[in-house]
């Protein structure tokens, strides 16, 4: 049975898994679906989220175990170092971006992805919980054009789509650039210039357009810090 992932091109998680499908040179076909609560959905993704994929080992959600996974089945290209000490500091890296970027940014969401607003103290919590978890990632990076060194992980792949939403966010709320703060503009390049970058990227800006005014949503594509 072939490998489908079911998803929708705005959402960064499911962005994530599509690189890195991409990257694994795995066969695949995407479903364009979105999130839902309908029991349906609930059978395959059980908190109703995307990504979910679907394959011969049945349906699985939730990114990280997606990533892992792909990995396990997939094993001719990895995103996993073979070092030990490497794969755990990309496992760690992927959890900060995760917990601690992803989580507080989506919670701005609705005062840039939406037409809503988030209270002021929560906003700043947010954004202090962001910068702390850059400047995290910034201090785990290592020499070389990814964020371990020379090999692409999953922490690139984690990371730069999670930081391509948080610089939008924080960008559009603040006016600040976190990749250059952070000094990671460099490495976010790298990122950016890989074929399953460039491809996932496309759809992304051409289902956000539409998403944005659906929710008559204040973020323009043209703002000025985006990458
Ligand atoms: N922890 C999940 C998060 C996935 C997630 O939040 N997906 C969003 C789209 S970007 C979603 O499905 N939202 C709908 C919802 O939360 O009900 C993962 O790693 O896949």
């Amino acid at each position: 049975m072939s490998i489908r992932l079911h998803g929708y091109p705005v959402s960064n998680y499911f962005n994530i898994a599509r690189a890195a499908l991409i990257e694994k040179a795995v066969p695949h076909d995407i479903v364009i679906t979105r999130a839902s609560q309908e029991p349906e959905f609930l059978e395959r993704s059980a908190l109703g989220k995307i990504p979910v994929l679907e394959g011969p080992d049945g349906w699985i959600a939730e990114t990280v175990a997606i990533l892992e996974y792909l990995d396990d089945k997939f094993s001719a290209v990895s995103l996993r170092p073979n070092d030990l000490g490497t794969r755990a500091h990309a496992r760690q890296i992927v959890n900060i971006a995760q917990v601690y970027v992803e989580v507080p940014c989506r919670a701005l969401f609705p005062g840039v992805f939406a037409a809503g607003s988030v209270a002021t103290k929560a906003q700043a919590d947010a954004l202090a919980t962001i910068d702390r978890a850059v400047a995290a990632i910034s201090r785990l990076r290592r020499e070389g054009p990814f964020l371990l060194g020379d090999e692409l992980t999953a922490a690139d792949v984690f990371g730069f789509f999670t930081l391509d939403i948080a610089q939008r966010v924080v960008g559009f709320l603040t006016g600040r650039s976190i990749l250059d703060e952070a000094g990671l503009r460099d490495w976010f390049a790298s990122v950016a210039a890989r074929p399953s970058t460039v491809a996932v990227m496309a759809d992304f800006l051409s289902f956000l357009a539409p998403y944005l005014a659906e929710r008559d949503a204040p973020y323009r594509l043209e703002h000025p810090i985006d990458a």
